[in-house]
């Protein structure tokens, strides 16, 4: 398996949107569930699954990615929400900046204390812009954060944002409502950040029906993060990767 990035940036290349499927390590601890939601996404052929939650109240972080990767034939991508989130089980880390936000800890804090860890684990780190986008009511992420998510329809804020990490050397940006969000961001912002950067867009948060899938991709998404609605039936994975593949 080649490095994470390069399969995200050769997809965009060539113009096919990818569905990374997000399990919540605390959800975990229903194994059973646990497995359907990786074999579906497995047999749907999402292209990736991401590990990992803004707050985490079971111990079983580690046990969760070595089961997730021991079911999945697809690349598993950490998408930490603290530096006690990492696993030698994963193929790569998400080394997420929190961009939109004013919280140093969360722009390089975590990362100096993650860093030797990661090195010494030999995973992929992916230098990743993550802005947090207003998606109609306040998120665990926005509250474990500290920090103002960027208003949802200011389209030039989170473009401004993501040129910013652009030039920073960023790797990708990941624009975000939360999990759970009323709302995902808006094709309109996708649009300007998509105009503004070269950038892979990963785009997550309160994406639950397909046709809204089809729109994020058509404004200019490249990968698309669905946790919550996989939650809820997992068999709606099938359904959601036919969208984002087509
Ligand atoms: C949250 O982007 C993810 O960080 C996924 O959100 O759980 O709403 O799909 P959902």
């Amino acid at each position: 398996m080649g490095n994470v990035i390069d399969l995200i940036e050769a997809a965009k290349g060539s113009g096919r949107k990818m569905l990374a499927v997000l399990i919540d390590p605390d959800f975990g601890t229903d194994e059973a569930l646990l497995e359907r939601t990786v074999q579906n996404a497995c047999m749907a052929k999402a292209d990736l699954i991401f590990v990992g939650g803004s707050l985490l109240t079971s111990t079983a972080f580690n046990r969760c990615v070595e089961l997730v990767k021991q079911w999945s034939d697809r690349p598993v991508v950490l998408f930490p929400g603290s530096p006690a989130q990492l696993s030698h089980h994963a193929d790569a880390v998400l080394f997420l900046s929190l961009i939109s936000g004013r919280n140093p800890e969360l722009l390089i804090g975590h990362h100096v204390t993650a860093a030797p860890t990661i090195r010494a684990m030999g995973i992929e780190a992916i230098p990743t812009g993550y802005m947090l986008v207003d998606g109609g009511k306040p998120t665990t992420v926005s509250y474990v954060s500290q920090t103002v998510p960027i208003p949802h329809d200011k389209p030039g804020i989170a473009a401004a944002t993501a040129i910013a990490g652009e030039l920073l050397g960023l790797r990708t940006v990941y624009m975000d409502t939360g999990s759970g969000a009323e709302q995902a961001v808006s094709p309109e912002m996708i649009e300007a950040v998509r105009k503004s950067v070269d950038l892979p867009i990963i785009i997550g948060g309160g994406i639950r029906e397909v046709a809204t899938a089809r729109s994020l991709c058509e404004a200019g998404a490249d990968v698309l993060v669905v946790g919550t609605a996989f939650e809820k039936d997992p068999e709606h994975i099938f359904a959601m990767s036919e969208a984002v593949h087509a």
